[in-house]
């Protein structure tokens, strides 16, 4: 009877309730609810869809960071909303909630979860931008790819930022340059990023493919696009007035079709192709200047209409 006189008056929870298993108890089934529904509801419509094995594999890493990332939200919530409700002021009750301030489990606990939850992510963060099929992740990997596909010899195309349009070129048939963008189904494809003037981005949406297109560089990204349709490229970088502007769409066809097209424009363009500078990794328009000089002279510029030059530094 004194000691329950003796008591602190407003004492939170005088019956010894445990705060730390109630919070528990109530986060693991919210927090396995909303990661079930993350992965196996949500999760098939995340961006940037599968139309890509780069894009699946990245899609499959939002959900993977999104099942870590829910439960340590919903942990936020039910702590903020339970200290609302249990720990909140009464009438009379000047006492503080419990300390967590030296309490070593909770203290281990913490560094423990969040060292696991950091740790994995860097390891799984590493692992997967080789992934898939170690080929860089649909990512621009610069001139030299550390990580290259293994499945075949890929289809090239070169993709060419200019203000404000992207142009493609396709080495393998006669570097013929066009607008329209195709690539076939079920084949590694390569693509060649450059830009003749600024900064530009090339962003494949649905194939889950972002490189930067620097003049004077080549950056080079593959993929292998799981199944035919159309998707969006935009220009990824601020490049001026007409950025907004600067999208396309493209195509994944079947390799026959492909085949087909590729061969049908190379014709076709063949007579522009020959007024083009030779394919290369990158242009340098600076070059122009001096280039024009020596192809007035040879008799190579005037009424052929060079387009950009060849970056050849044996040019005079
Ligand atoms: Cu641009």
């Amino acid at each position: 009877m004194a000691a329950s006189a003796a008591e602190p008056r407003g004492s939170a929870e005088p019956t010894g309730r445990n705060h730390g298993l109630w919070i528990f108890a109530i986060w693991l089934p919210l927090a396995v609810i909303v990661d079930v529904l993350l992965y196996f509801v949500y999760g098939p419509h995340m961006p940037p869809g599968t139309m890509s094995d780069s894009a699946a594999s990245q899609q499959f890493d939002i959900k993977v960071m999104s099942v870590l990332a829910a439960p340590v939200m919903v942990f936020v919530l039910v702590y903020a909303i339970y200290s609302f409700v249990v720990w909140r002021h009464r009438e009379g009750d000047d006492e503080d909630g419990p300390a967590i301030y030296g309490h070593a489990r909770i203290q281990a606990t913490w560094i423990t979860v969040t060292a696991v939850i950091v740790l994995f992510l860097a390891g799984f963060g590493s692992y997967e931008l080789a992934w898939p099929g170690f080929a860089g992740a649909g990512a621009g990997q610069g001139p030299s790819p550390v990580w290259k596909p293994t499945d075949g010899t890929p289809v090239q195309v070169q993709v060419i930022g200019n203000q404000w349009r992207f142009t493609y070129r396709y080495p393998q048939f006669g570097g013929f340059e066009t607008t329209a963008l195709y690539i076939p189904v079920g084949v590694p494809v390569q693509f060649n990023v450059t830009s003749l003037d600024v900064i530009h981005d090339f962003w494949a949406y649905q194939l889950g493919v972002k490189a930067d297109a620097n003049p004077g560089v080549n950056n080079v990204a593959y993929t292998t696009a799981k199944h035919v349709g159309t998707f969006t490229v935009r220009c990824d970088e601020l490049c001026g007035l007409w950025h907004g502007a600067m999208t396309n769409q493209g195509q994944v066809v079947s390799v026959a079709d492909f085949q087909a097209w590729a061969q049908q424009t190379e014709t076709q363009l063949a007579s522009v192709t020959a007024m083009l500078p030779p394919y290369a990794t990158a242009y340098d328009p600076t070059v122009v200047p001096q280039m024009s000089k020596a192809m007035v002279k040879g008799g190579l510029l005037g009424g052929n209409g060079y387009y950009y030059p060849p970056n050849d530094p044996s040019q005079p």
